[in-house]
């Protein structure tokens, strides 16, 4: 794969922004976090701290000139505790000093004497005690009380998925400046720099044009900046602010493992019924997603779990019911599918266990099941693309399955102590935040006397590649090369109200933004030009190939004639415009609307061989049939399509993200947290891509990459099934996720 930045991240020039040159004079930041999961503080000593040589400060919650209020979407989290500690890891006090070593070993020395409370840290335990963090939601269609009574089969059950741990390559971190008239400047690693900008506004007790956020480029997030990268950025702007010194704050990597909060483990209910003939008439699910400590962005996760509860399938009667359980945990967070790999995985779930007890293919089920163009989702959408069943029929004929079931028959009955496996996985991927309000994006556009452009949008470039197709956009949109085009940084000074690069609209909405705002500064220099040259109606002027036409004939301007002419006539040569996503609603006292631009469909087979002595395994064949519109750049959706699969096959089977009985996170470092590498990726990913789209609405027909085929992963669950299946014919699915080595030996032996 390659793309704008390749060159310098190979390298090592690309600036991350723990890579700005710091003046001198920076200090830098250290946290003191809560020892306990559940409980209060009752002396905290900081003196020792404050006498060891090159500490600067210890600043606690008294400290906060303004709100010690953080939360985009229920303002329950405080930036220091105050008195009350909620989780493990939650930050009490900031430590700034000249050198990270000394903030560190200072931190170390605070002593806070407590006093300690049972936490809770089960979802389930946290419904029966009533610690929810929000009301219950429950999405609904048709008659789903009264439906079980015609299904000729039901199955009921639960199922179980752990958290996953974002493991961005740059770990959280922020660096603060202050400016005149006390105000803040801010680098941060975030994924939403208005987010930033807003709290830490709130924190200082300053007004929003006070704090100017920028945001140079991530070493990847997936989910884990666009909310938690805001307490690093206010802890810096805290410390700055006091000291009237540029101060930074920087995790290592134990700090950011234990400290930030992760995928959100759901524990779930099922039950499906179905006709005789394999089609499914009603489906009822209840989430018990596990929220952590403090609200984050937990109900808007839960929230996109109801709506992808049912997958890729049309499905009559339909209850879904989510409970947002606060526990004694660090706020679980946004993670690439946000709430819908965890309600994916439950609907698969219930229909192979519906496939067994009806003693048929559960792939059978699925493709019976698959939406079709105007059928309805639960929550009042029709489906505006026949896809689900296009990109299902697509895989099916390339992959030739009844040879491929054949040979693995053929294979499991010779070997005994070594089984294959296979699972097909649709995906149905809604694209739009679920709160409408945030689908909007703007960009900044800047033609300068030389005819080069530069493009600011609210979109951070995270190693997604946006910027490449931003510059693309731009390029196509005003006829000229690529290289003429230069992304600059995220900031809110030039991009303000920005929504977080986030739910995989990026591309859609920033690039739209860009579209229009080119599209501005095109119009005004065709109308100049066309006066200009004594040549009619300025609709009649194109710009391609860095050339003006009339109709088909090049005239004698090239672009960069063009942009001088036009300065030199005081033509404007800036644009601003914004994207609003348009066409979308939702009600959410009915649950109903036209939450969605648009879906992205797409059908993976996942392949596995298991070694029935050991319980090890390994993923042979990935094979997708994804639908990217038609892909502003295929190169990069194919990397994501393939990093994201991975991502999410490390999900369903190797991840484990574990915590004591007191709440302390286990598996808190590399050694004990095992994750995907090369070794553990299919020996052969394919990935083709559907080109009948007739409902595309990205930029240029485009469609968003980001997060869909992340959950054609979970087909690697049911690959392993099987394979179990086939050593031990008898076995009972028992459906929780992570299915590690461990668990499948268990499940094979026991
Ligand atoms: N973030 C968000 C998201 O705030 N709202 C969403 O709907 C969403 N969806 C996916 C990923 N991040
Ligand atoms: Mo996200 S899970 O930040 O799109």
């Amino acid at each position: 794969m390659k793309y704008r930045d390749t060159r310098l991240h190979l390298r090592g020039e690309s600036l991350f922004s723990d890579d700005h040159s710091v003046p001198e004079a920076t200090l830098m930041g250290a946290i003191v976090a809560s020892p306990i999961a559940r409980g209060r503080i009752l002396t905290m000593d900081l003196a020792t701290a404050k006498k060891i040589p090159g500490v600067k400060a210890v600043l606690t919650a008294d400290d906060i000139p303004g709100e010690n209020q953080l939360g985009n979407i229920i303002r329950d989290e405080p930036l220091l505790a105050g008195g009350e500690l909620r989780f493990i890891g939650q930050p009490v006090a900031l430590v700034v000093a000249d050198t990270a070593a000394t903030a560190r070993r200072a931190a170390a020395k605070i002593q806070l004497n407590c006093e300690e409370d049972t936490p809770i840290l089960d979802p389930r335990e946290a419904f029966e005690k009533n610690s929810l963090i929000a009301e219950p939601r429950c999405f609904q269609i048709g008659d789903p009380d009264g439906a079980w009574a015609d299904c000729a089969h039901i199955a009921e059950g639960t199922v179980e998925s752990g958290g996953q741990e974002h493991l961005y390559l740059e770990t959280q971190n922020a660096y603060a400046v202050p400016t005149e008239h006390g105000g803040i400047k801010l680098v941060s690693s975030t994924q939403s720099p208005t987010a930033v900008q807003r709290n830490t506004a709130g924190i200082l007790g300053l007004p929003m044009h006070m704090v100017e956020v920028d945001t140079p480029r991530l070493g990847g997030a997936f989910g884990g900046k666009e909310d938690q990268a805001t307490h690093w950025a206010a802890l810096a702007a805290l410390g700055a602010f006091h000291l009237n010194k540029p101060v930074k704050v920087l995790l290592d990597r134990w700090e950011d493992m234990r400290f930030t909060g992760k995928r959100h483990p759901y524990s779930s209910d099922f039950k499906i019924g179905l006709s005789a003939d394999g089609k499914i008439l009603a489906y009822q699910v209840t989430f018990y997603q596990n929220a952590g400590a403090f609200a984050d962005l937990s109900t808007a996760i839960l929230e996109r779990s109801l709506f992808h509860a049912t997958n890729s399938y049309f499905i009559p009667h339909v209850k879904a019911t989510g409970y947002c359980c606060r526990t004694n945990l660090p706020p679980f967070t946004a993670f690439r599918g946000f709430g819908a790999p965890q309600a994916m995985l439950v609907i698969e779930a219930a229909i192979h266990k519906a496939g067994g007890g009806m003693g048929i293919p559960y792939s059978r089920i699925q493709e019976k099941n698959l939406i079709r163009r105007n059928d309805l989702f639960p929550y009042g959408m029709k489906a505006r693309s026949g896809n689900a069943r296009a990109s299902w029929r697509r895989l099916k004929s390339m992959s030739a399955l009844p040879a491929l079931h054949r040979e693995m028959k053929t294979f499991n009955a010779k070997n005994p102590l070594v089984k294959k496996g296979a699972a097909l996985m649709p995906v149905c991927f809604g694209i739009s935040f679920t709160s409408t309000f945030m689908n909007q994006a703007n960009a900044l556009v800047h033609v300068y006397t030389d005819g080069s452009v530069g493009v600011s949008t609210a979109a951070v470039e995270m190693g997604q590649g946006v910027n490449s197709k931003l510059a693309q956009i731009t390029a196509r949109t005003l006829g000229i090369n690529v290289e003429r085009v230069k992304i600059e940084t995220t900031n809110t000074t030039r991009n303000a109200n920005t929504s977080p690069t986030a739910a995989s609209t990026g591309a859609d909405m920033n690039g739209h933004a860009v579209i229009m705002a080119c599209g501005t500064i095109l119009e005004r220099l065709k109308r100049f030009a066309a006066g200009a040259l004594e040549i009619g109606p300025h609709q009649n002027l194109a710009v391609f190939s860095e050339r003006v036409f009339l109709g088909n004939k090049p005239l004698a301007w090239d672009w960069q004639t063009l942009v001088r002419n036009a300065y030199l006539a005081r033509i404007n040569l800036s644009a601003q415009a914004h994207y609003a996503t348009p066409k979308i609603f939702f009600d959410r006292e009915t649950n109903k609307g036209r939450a969605f631009a648009y879906h992205v469909h797409g059908a993976a087979l996942i392949t596995v061989e298991l070694d029935c002595l050991r319980g090890t395994y390994r993923f042979e064949l990935a094979r997708i049939v994804h639908d990217a519109g038609q892909s502003l750049d295929p190169l990069i959706d194919r990397g994501q399509a393939e990093g994201a699969l991975v991502q999410g096959l490390g999900w369903i089977s190797l991840e484990e993200v574990l915590y004591d009985e007191k709440g302390r996170l286990i598996t808190d470092t590399l050694s004990g947290y095992k994750v995907p590498d090369i070794f553990f990726a299919p020996r052969e990913i394919q990935v083709d891509f559907l080109s009948r789209t007739p409902d595309s609405d990205g930029p240029y027909n485009s469609k968003a990459i980001g997060e869909p085929p992340y959950m054609y992963g979970i087909g690697g669950f049911f690959a392993l099934l099987e394979a179990m299946k086939a050593f031990r014919p008898d076995l009972e699915p028992d459906y929780t996720a992570p299915l590690t080595p461990e668990r499948v030996l268990t499940a094979l032996y026991s």
